[in-house]
C-alpha cells in the first residue's frame, strides 16, 4: 500500500472501531468491514472525455475507493467509462477468472456498478467466474422529496430536524460531512435527485441567500450523481414583493421567473428543476388568477427549458365540499391530457385520496395517455405508525408498480432527519432502501429487497434473516388489518394521523378532513358508495376494473368498503357477514403484530444489543397500539351495528369512553423519534 492508501485505510479502521462499539444505526445498510488486501484496481477509461468534468472525476474516484476498501475477495477490478457500455446510469459487471470489469457510459453508472458489486458480496452473491450482469434503471428520475421547512422542522417527519435547513441560519457547512454521507447512501441504492424543501413551500426558498445555500448542497451531492431540485411557492414573485401579481400569464411574472431560473442556473449549473403544489390545501396556484394548471405549469416549464430543467406538477388537489374527494384529481387533470409541455411531469400520489395504509391505484395512472406521469410514494410513515410501527412498505408500493411502468420517474417523500439513525427507527431505514431499489428496478420483489436489506443491515445469519423477512413481508398487511381493513380509509385522529379517531368530527372542520366522511358508518352499514349508483368513482377506471369494482360480489375484499356501502349483516363472498368479517380482520392484524413482537424477542442472540433493545420497545408498543386500534374501531362501529363480537373474537381490552378521552400519540406517547425518547 502506498502512503495515501495506508493513511486512508488506518482512518477507516479507526472509524469502524468507533462504529462497532456503538451500533447506533448510523451506518444504515452500509456496514461493510474494510479489507486489508491490496486488491488491484485499474481505471481503464480512455482519453479525457468524459472525465474532464470535475464532478465526473470525483465520482469515479469515489467508485474506486469504495471498491478498494470494501471488496474482500482477492480479485483485480477494472473500471471503465466507455461510450459503448450501458447508458442511462446503467452498468455491466463481467467476471473473467479473478478479473472483474465494471463498465458504464457514465462515471455515475460505474459508481452504481461498484455499489452493486459490494451489495452482491455482502449478500453472499459475488459474481461467478464467466458471468455477466447488466443493469439499467427502470426510472430515469429517482427522487427523494424532503418536506423540510426552512426553520428546520420537517412536515410529517419523525426523525428529528432537517439536515439542510435551520432557523439558526446556514447549517449546511456544519452538516457538510453528514450531507456527503447522505449522498453516498443514496448513490448506493441509485437515487439520483432530491427536492430539498417542503411542498408547502416558503417563498423565502427563492431568495439569493437560500439559493446560495442550495448551491452548497448541490456541490456536495454532485459527485454522488445527485441533482438538487426545489419546491416553489407559486405566489413567490408577489410574496417576495417584486411583482404585484403571480398571474402566470402576466409578462412581469413571466420575466420574474425567467430571471429567477437564470439566477439559479448561474449558481447551480446542474440544477434539476421545480416541484409545485398548487391550488391544494390552501397553497397558491394559477387558479387564484383564473388560470389553469396548464397555464401555471407551462409557464414555469418554459422558463426552465433552456437549461434542461423540469417541472414536477403535483396532482394532489381537492376542494372542500366535494361529494367524493377520490374523483377530484381525475376531474381536474384529465381534461388537460396532452396540453402540458414535454418538460412537465405530473406527480401523482399512488392512491386517489392520500397515502392511506391501503388505497386502490390512482385512476390517473390508467387514464393519462399524453402526459408524462411519475408516482409519488410516501416513505415517511405519516399514516402507518410514524417511526414507531415497523411497517415495510415495498409490498404496498408494488401494488402500483405491478400495474404501472415508471418510465418517467418516481418520487418518495423522505423519512430522513438528523436523528442519529437517520429515520427515527432502524426498521424505517428499510423503506428508504426499498424506495431506492424499486426506483432502480421496479421488478424486484418485496422479498428480494427485504432479504438483501436485512443481510446488509443486521446479519446474514439465516436464523435471523428467514424469520425477519417473513415479519417484514407480513407487516404492511398486518398494519392495514389492525388500522383499517377491507377498504376503510382515513379514520385517523385529526392533525397528527397516528392513532384512531373514527368519531372525530368537530363542528366547523371541513367534512373531508373528518373520518365519518370516509367510513359512512350508520345503522344500515358502512363504507363509501363509489359505484355507478354512488359517486361513480368506479367509472374512472378502465374495464374490466370498473365493472369488477362496481360489483359488490366481485370487488376484491381489500377494497370493499372503499367502493361499497355494505349492510352489517350482508353476506360476503367469503361466507361471513360484514360485521363478523370486520371483527376477524382486526383480530388478524392484532395477532400478526403480537407475533412480530414475539419473533423479534427471539432475535437478541443474532444482533447487537443496542438496536435489538430499541426495536424491542417499538415492537412491543406496536402490538399494544394494534389492540388500541382494534378496540377503538370495533367498539365505535359497534355503536352502529349493535352486534356482538363473533364468539371466537376476544373481548375488548379497553372501553370506548376511555379510548375517546385519550388520543393515542398525543396524550400517551410523544411523537419524538424513538432515539430521543426518555
Ligand atoms: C398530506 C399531509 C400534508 C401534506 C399533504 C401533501 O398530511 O402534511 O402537506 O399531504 O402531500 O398527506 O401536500
Amino acid at each position: 500500500m502506498n502512503f495515501y492508501k495506508r493513511v486512508a485505510f488506518a482512518t477507516l479502521l479507526v472509524l469502524q472501531a468507533f462504529a462497532l462499539k456503538a451500533e447506533d444505526g448510523h451506518r444504515l445498510w452500509l456496514r461493510m468491514t474494510g479489507n486489508e488486501n491490496a486488491i488491484k484496481i485499474h481505471n481503464d477509461t480512455k482519453g479525457q472525455n468524459p472525465l474532464d468534468v470535475a464532478d465526473e472525476t470525483k465520482t469515479l474516484r469515489i467508485a474506486l475507493s469504495e471498491l478498494q476498501f470494501y471488496i474482500r475477495e482477492n480479485v483485480s477490478i477494472h473500471v471503465e467509462v466507455d461510450a459503448n457500455a450501458p447508458k442511462n446510469d446503467g452498468f455491466s459487471i463481467t467476471r473473467k477468472g479473478d478479473e472483474i470489469f465494471i463498465k458504464s457510459a457514465s462515471s455515475v453508472g460505474v459508481l452504481y456498478g461498484a455499489f452493486a458489486l459490494i451489495r452482491l458480496q455482502e449478500t453472499g452473491k459475488m459474481p461467478k467466474k464467466g458471468s455477466t450482469i447488466v443493469e439499467v434503471p427502470s426510472s430515469p428520475l429517482r427522487l427523494l422529496n424532503h418536506w423540510d421547512n426552512l426553520n428546520g422542522t420537517i412536515e410529517r417527519g419523525f426523525a428529528g430536524r432537517s439536515i439542510f435547513w435551520s432557523n439558526e441560519g446556514d447549517i449546511i457547512n456544519q452538516n457538510a460531512a453528514l450531507i456527503s454521507e447522505y449522498g453516498r447512501a443514496n448513490a448506493s441504492i441509485g437515487i439520483n435527485g432530491t427536492v430539498l424543501n417542503n411542498v408547502n413551500a416558503s417563498p423565502q426558498m427563492l431568495t439569493s441567500e437560500r439559493i446560495g445555500q442550495t448551491k452548497r448542497v448541490a456541490q456536495i451531492l454532485a459527485p454522488y450523481g445527485i441533482k438538487v431540485y426545489l419546491s416553489v411557492n407559486f405566489a413567490s414573485p408577489k410574496a417576495l414583493g417584486d411583482v404585484s401579481t403571480a398571474d402566470p400569464l402576466d409578462p412581469d411574472v413571466i420575466k420574474w421567473w425567467q430571471n429567477k431560473v437564470k439566477e439559479i442556473y448561474d449558481a447551480i449549473p446542474n440544477f434539476g428543476g421545480f416541484l409545485v403544489k398548487a391550488n391544494s390545501e390552501g397553497e397558491p396556484g394559477p387558479q387564484d388568477f383564473g388560470r389553469t394548471h396548464v397555464d401555471g405549469a407551462n409557464m414555469l416549464a418554459d422558463a426552465l427549458k433552456p437549461y434542461g430543467g423540469i417541472v414536477m406538477w403535483r396532482a394532489f388537489v381537492y376542494a372542500a365540499n366535494s361529494p367524493d374527494r377520490a374523483n377530484q384529481a381525475y376531474d381536474e387533470f384529465m381534461p388537460f391530457d396532452g396540453q402540458f409541455r414535454d418538460n412537465v411531469i405530473l406527480q401523482v400520489k399512488n392512491g386517489p385520496v392520500d397515502f392511506q395504509p391501503r388505497e386502490p391505484v390512482h385512476p390517473l395512472f390508467y387514464s393519462l395517455k399524453h402526459t408524462k406521469v411519475m408516482p409519488e410514494f410516501q416513505i415517511t410513515q405519516e399514516y402507518l405508525g410514524e417511526s414507531i410501527h415497523s411497517v415495510f412498505l415495498a409490498p404496498m408500493w408494488k401494488e402500483l408498480t405491478d400495474v404501472f411502468k415508471m418510465t418517467e420517474g418516481v418520487a418518495g417523500v423522505s423519512n430522513i432527519g438528523n436523528s442519529v439513525n437517520w429515520c427515527g427507527s432502524d426498521m424505517a431505514q428499510a423503506n428508504w432502501y426499498a424506495f431506492g431499489r424499486l426506483a432502480w428496478n421496479q421488478n424486484l420483489t418485496s422479498k428480494e429487497i427485504a432479504d438483501e436489506w436485512l443481510k446488509q443491515t443486521f446479519t446474514t445469519d439465516k436464523k435471523f434473516v428467514t424469520p425477519m423477512t417473513k415479519v417484514m413481508l407480513e407487516s404492511h398487511e398486518a398494519c392495514v388489518n389492525y388500522m383499517m381493513p377491507m377498504g376503510i380509509h382515513h379514520i385517523f385522529a385529526g392533525g397528527h394521523h397516528y392513532g384512531p379517531e373514527p368519531w372525530y368530527a368537530p363542528r366547523g372542520v371541513r367534512a373531508d378532513w373528518t373520518p365519518p366522511y370516509y367510513h359512512k358508518a350508520a345503522a344500515d352499514g358502512m363504507g363509501f358508495d363509489r359505484t355507478r349508483n354512488g359517486s361513480n368513482n368506479v367509472s374512472l377506471y378502465p374495464e374490466p376494473l370498473a365493472s369488477t369494482f362496481n360489483d359488490v360480489n366481485k370487488c376484491p375484499e381489500k377494497y370493499l368498503l372503499w367502493f361499497h356501502h355494505v349492510g352489517w349483516t350482508q353476506k360476503l363472498p367469503c361466507g361471513e357477514t360484514l360485521w363478523n368479517r370486520l371483527c376477524h380482520k382486526y383480530d388478524e392484524g392484532v395477532r400478526a403484530a403480537e407475533s412480530f413482537n414475539a419473533t423479534w424477542a427471539k432475535m437478541a442472540q443474532f444482533i447487537d444489543k443496542e438496536r435489538f433493545e430499541k426495536l424491542h420497545i417499538l415492537y412491543d408498543r406496536q402490538a399494544k397500539d394494534a389492540w388500541w386500534w382494534r378496540d377503538a374501531c370495533l367498539l365505535y362501529f359497534q355503536t352502529f351495528s349493535n352486534l356482538p363480537f363473533p364468539k371466537d373474537c376476544p373481548p375488548a381490552r379497553h372501553d370506548l369512553q376511555t379510548l375517546m378521552r385519550y388520543h393515542l400519540a398525543i396524550d400517551n406517547y410523544t411523537a419524538a423519534p424513538i432515539d430521543q425518547l426518555p
